[in-house]
């Protein structure tokens, strides 16, 4: 749950990139964080995430979803290498293979998603391209608790960008993509410093209910 010098242990599931990762990374190496990364995981081997956590020195492993039968058996590996690390909190970070109910119920009020969109609008995959599609004026990320429902957990807080003219997927995903780094940090430092939570179906900041996502970040 907490490292010896009492920050919060976060682990990170990543799928590719790791941007996201790198931005924790980052805010982790202050000496004001109040999380530090103990591992970080990828369901595939060749994850660039994978090395930017190596050379930050953070354990890794990789439980790649290709080697087992079903669902259920791939969960429980991950929810046995996720333990190992024994984290307070984890954080899916890029992270692309949906998890089962028994999975989500373990980790019930600690486990965090960014996803790129304004939850409600665009859950699921190809969130640029649709939000393109539909010609919104504004798009942007979400970081939610993670529950049954895919990408319909309570929603805490959400980074706001304007969709200009001329707008491909590319660089609609590359400036939500930078401001993705400014939010997720915010928001797992909001949950290492105890003052976010999920209670009663709803996520909740510096105790009281959320009516609708803090916007980030002043
Ligand atoms: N699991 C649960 N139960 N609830 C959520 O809210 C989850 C989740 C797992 C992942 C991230 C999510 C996103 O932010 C996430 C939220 C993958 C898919 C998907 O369709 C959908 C949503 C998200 C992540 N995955 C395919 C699958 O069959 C595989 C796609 C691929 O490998 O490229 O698992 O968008
Ligand atoms: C991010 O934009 C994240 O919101 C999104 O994938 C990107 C990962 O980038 N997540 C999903 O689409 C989840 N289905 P990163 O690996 O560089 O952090």
């Amino acid at each position: 749950m907490s490292t010896t010098d009492g920050r919060l242990a976060v682990v990170v599931l990543v799928s590719g990139s790791g941007s996201n990762l790198q931005a924790l990374i980052d805010a982790a190496a202050s000496p004001a964080s109040r999380f530090c990364i103990t591992g970080v995981i990828s369901n595939r081997p060749g994850a660039l995430g994978l090395q930017r956590a190596v050379a930050a020195g953070i354990p890794t492993r990789v439980v790649d979803h290709t080697l087992f039968p079903d669902r259920h058996s791939f969960d429980a590996a991950l929810a046995e290498a996720i333990d190992g690390f024994s984290p307070g909190l984890v954080v899916l970070a890029g992270f692309m293979r949906i998890l089962t109910s028994d999975f989500v119920g373990r980790y019930a009020g600690r486990m965090l998603n960014i996803h790129p969109s304004l939850l409600p609008e665009f859950q699921g995959l190809h969130t640029h391209r649709r939000a393109l599609e539909a010609g919104v004026r504004e798009h942007g990320a979400s970081v939610h608790f993670v529950t049954d429902e895919l990408d319909g957990g309570p929603v805490i807080a959400q980074v706001r960008v304007a969709v200009k003219t001329g707008d491909d997927e590319a660089s609609l995903a590359g400036r939500v993509l930078a401001r993705e780094h400014e939010l997720l940090p915010q928001v797992v430092g909001w949950f290492a410093s105890d003052r976010v939570a999920l209670r009663d179906g709803r996520a909740w900041l510096d105790g009281k209910a959320l009516q609708e996502p803090v916007e980030c970040c002043a």
